[in-house]
């Protein structure tokens, strides 16, 4: 198997996607070490209520309205949530200190109300997206990478399904063919860039914003990222077949769910995208037809777990889920994040290419492993390699690019579980997580703060799957 992959990075196969990228060499280097987006609080113009017992009935909803109303507020129902809840929309974008004194003194309002909280948007969790082509050191270098050949001796994640719940995607030619057709739970239509509501096309339409558009504090414009499609690729781009990049885990398979657009997402919307990629029905979307084992969450926002997506986290785990996130890009404890702060979620911090901590990653006892986000500081080479597209705005042509974030960090996780899995099916949730802990290996470079129980191992947690399933057969 490792002559496949020495020979997938042989200079003619890069060679072919150089040739694509070309027009945008001008480009490269220009949006280096630019400061985390994530951290910047998020407008939401939306509540989650959810009853103790009961239904949201008129009587209840029109005293909700009546204390929106004297806040000079027009609240409407939105919708139901998949395992209970409600959504409702306030009209206008509030910031997120005003959000949650209006949620905590409506939690107060009737003895039935079990909580409101704000419907927080949650974002991308990447630093930057300069435009090279290189090698996957990520992957295969002895400091930082995850010992990625020694895992695909034994598989390369035939039979998993990974959701990717993020931006939609590409259908890049190093990664069509492993790409499922998924959906998209972008309720906002104005966000969504596609016309419409939900709908079962999860293409990533472009999330580019211009000034003012996503920040209450004005911060300037953004191109499209396409970064589903880089979280995508690094799960399963395809391998061996002569162009770009390999994937983790390219025997697997891609669920995209598209629930970040322009300025990124709702909770209520992100919910129901993990509830139905674990293959939970969802109210007004058809069942998915491919439930995801692993659901990779490379997104999130500056706010504890919130009590909605705790419950989602709880379900998906119930339906035989793994939940692998991003643990957030502002050096800060995770526990201040979220999903990465959820209970039940496998979070995952960034380290270099030397298997240093990133100096951007998000920190603490929270988090379960790390894995490579990269750092491109010095330069764009020491970035995680995947599949992107060259559009500014729309989407233009496939190419290949660097991104570093624990955005780039968690799909490391998601492909090495889908590993696992295809090693041994019968994997508990629980299991996963334990076997992930014991094989992961020390950082070789500092770590400050808890990087969980070390770099993940693809070759030893394949083994260690593999030497359960020999157990469990005894
Ligand atoms: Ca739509
Ligand atoms: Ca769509
Ligand atoms: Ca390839």
């Amino acid at each position: 198997m490792s002559q496949h992959i020495s020979r997938q990075w042989a200079l003619p196969a890069i060679a072919a996607l150089l040739a694509l990228a070309m027009p945008l060499t001008s480009m490269a280097g220009t949006r280096s070490g630019k400061a985390s987006k994530e951290t910047v609080p998020e407008l939401s113009t939306r509540l989650i209520i959810r009853l103790g017992e009961g239904n949201l009935d008129a009587p209840l909803l029109a005293k909700v309205r009546a204390v929106a109303a004297k806040q000079g507020l027009n609240l409407t129902h939105l919708r139901k949530l998949a395992r209970g809840g409600d959504v409702l929309d306030l009209g206008k974008a509030l910031p997120p200190e005003t959000l949650h004194k209006l949620a905590a003194a409506l939690t107060k309002l009737d003895s039935r109300i079990d909580y409101v909280e704000p419907d927080t948007v949650m974002v991308p969790m990447t630093l930057s997206d300069d435009k090279h082509v290189g090698v996957q050191w990520n992957l295969t270098e002895t400091a930082g990478g995850i010992r990625l050949a020694g895992a695909w001796a034994r598989t390369r994640g035939q039979g998993v399904v990974v959701a990717v719940v993020d931006g939609g995607v590409r259908p890049h030619v190093d990664l069509a063919d492993n790409l499922l057709p998924g959906y998209d739970f972008i309720s906002n239509r104005t966000a969504a860039r596609d016309g419409d509501g939900r709908d079962a096309n999860a293409s990533d339409e472009g999330n580019w914003y211009t000034r003012g558009q996503c920040t209450s504090d004005q911060l300037g414009a953004e191109d499209s990222s396409w970064h589903g499609t880089h979280v995508a690729g690094t799960v399963a781009a395809l391998a061996n077949n002569g162009i770009g990049v390999a994937g983790v885990a390219p025997g697997a398979k891609v669920l995209p769910v598209r629930v970040l657009g322009r300025c990124g997402g709702y909770t209520s919307d992100i919910i129901d995208g993990i509830l139905w990629a674990a293959g939970v029905a969802v109210d007004g979307v058809p069942a998915n037809p491919t439930p995801a084992r692993v659901i990779n969450l490379s997104l999130g926002s500056l706010a504890a777990c919130g009590k909605s997506m705790q419950l989602a986290v709880n379900a998906a785990r119930d339906q035989g889920a793994v939940l692998v996130a991003a643990a957030g890009n502002s050096a800060i404890d995770v526990k201040k994040f979220s999903p990465a702060g959820c209970a039940g979620v496998i979070s995952v911090g960034a380290t270099t290419r030397s298997g240093a901590q990133a100096s951007y990653s998000n920190f603490g006892t929270g988090i379960t492993v790390s894995a490579p986000g990269g750092d491109m500081r010095a330069q764009a080479v020491d970035g995680v390699l995947s599949t992107l597209n060259s559009g500014t705005k729309r989407p233009a042509t496939d190419v290949l690019a660097y991104m570093q974030g624990t955005s780039m960090a968690a799909p490391h996780v998601s492909g090495v579980v889908a590993l696992m899995l295809a090693r041994n099916p019968q994997l508990s949730v629980n299991r996963v997580e334990d076997l992930l802990r014991a094989s992961a290996r020390p950082l070789p470079g500092a770590c400050r703060g808890g990087c969980g129980a070390g770099i993940v191992d693809a070759a030893a947690a394949v083994t260690a799957a593999g030497t359960a399933l020999l157990l469990s057969d005894n």
